[in-house]
């Protein structure tokens, strides 16, 4: 048994930085496919009971550990491991202050917006769609502007801010029907540099389920 296990899935953007973050420190891990969409696992009280009360992937399985919240998972891995660590008190709430609103408002809003438009069913309604993609553009530009003339979201290296920050940032334009690598281009240079980084993986290379079975 590998010494990590990862409740995840290849569509999942809030996973996506858990297992990002593994692969890059360079863990021994393996991940737990979460049945999402067909048996919707996370829904059931059995998983509510044994695995996360919170109903949601990621969660993070560490000997008698069990961490869930993507933030939570990778400031325990940074620790851990001292990398991908925020040095010092300012950097440190920095990363969490940038976390945050990562998880709240940029791939809190990407990831509810892209699972409306292609995997719902029935698929979202327009009005609610057009709301969360205005929030999500409007937040992508904030992130572009702090990006610009940086390397990284919090110093000159990458931190568990910039790998939360990545999310949904991997997937296919047409999952979005914009592509943020082109639109935001400080994004898009650091999207290179993250990917440039040993370990790095696509997620739907790194995590089980893609492609989707139609059902
Ligand atoms: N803030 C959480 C978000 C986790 C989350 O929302 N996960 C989704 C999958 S992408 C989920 O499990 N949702 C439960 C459901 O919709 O039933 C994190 O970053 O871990």
């Amino acid at each position: 048994m590998a010494e990590f296990q990862l409740y995840c899935f290849a569509q999942s953007g809030n996973a996506y930085r858990a297992a990002l973050m593994l692969n890059l420190i360079g863990a021994d891990w393996e991940p737990v496919w979460v049945d999402f969409f067909s048996t919707m696992v996370q829904r059931t009280p059995e998983f509510r009971n044994d695995v996360n009360e919170m109903g949601e992937a990621p969660v993070l399985v560490h000997g008698k550990k069990k961490l869930t919240q993507s933030g939570v998972i990778l400031t325990y891995l940074a620790k851990c491991t001292g990398k991908f660590k925020p040095e010092g008190e300012d950097e440190e709430l920095e990363a969490l202050r940038w976390i945050i609103f990562d998880n709240q408002k940029v791939n809190g809003f990407l990831g509810p917006f892209r699972f409306l438009k292609n995997f719902a069913k029935p698929s979202g309604d327009p009005a609610v769609l057009a709301f969360l993609k205005g929030r999500a553009e409007g937040n992508l530009a904030i992130v572009n502007k702090r990006l610009t003339g940086r390397k990284f979201l919090v110093s000159d290296k990458p931190t568990i801010a910039d790998v939360s920050m990545t999310g949904y940032f991997y997937y296919p334009a047409d999952e979005f029907g914009f592509d943020i690598a082109k639109n935001y281009p400080a994004i898009g240079a650091w999207l290179e540099r993250m990917k440039a980084l040993p370990g790095w993986k696509h997620p739907y290379e790194l995590m089980p389920g893609h492609p989707l079975k139609q059902s």
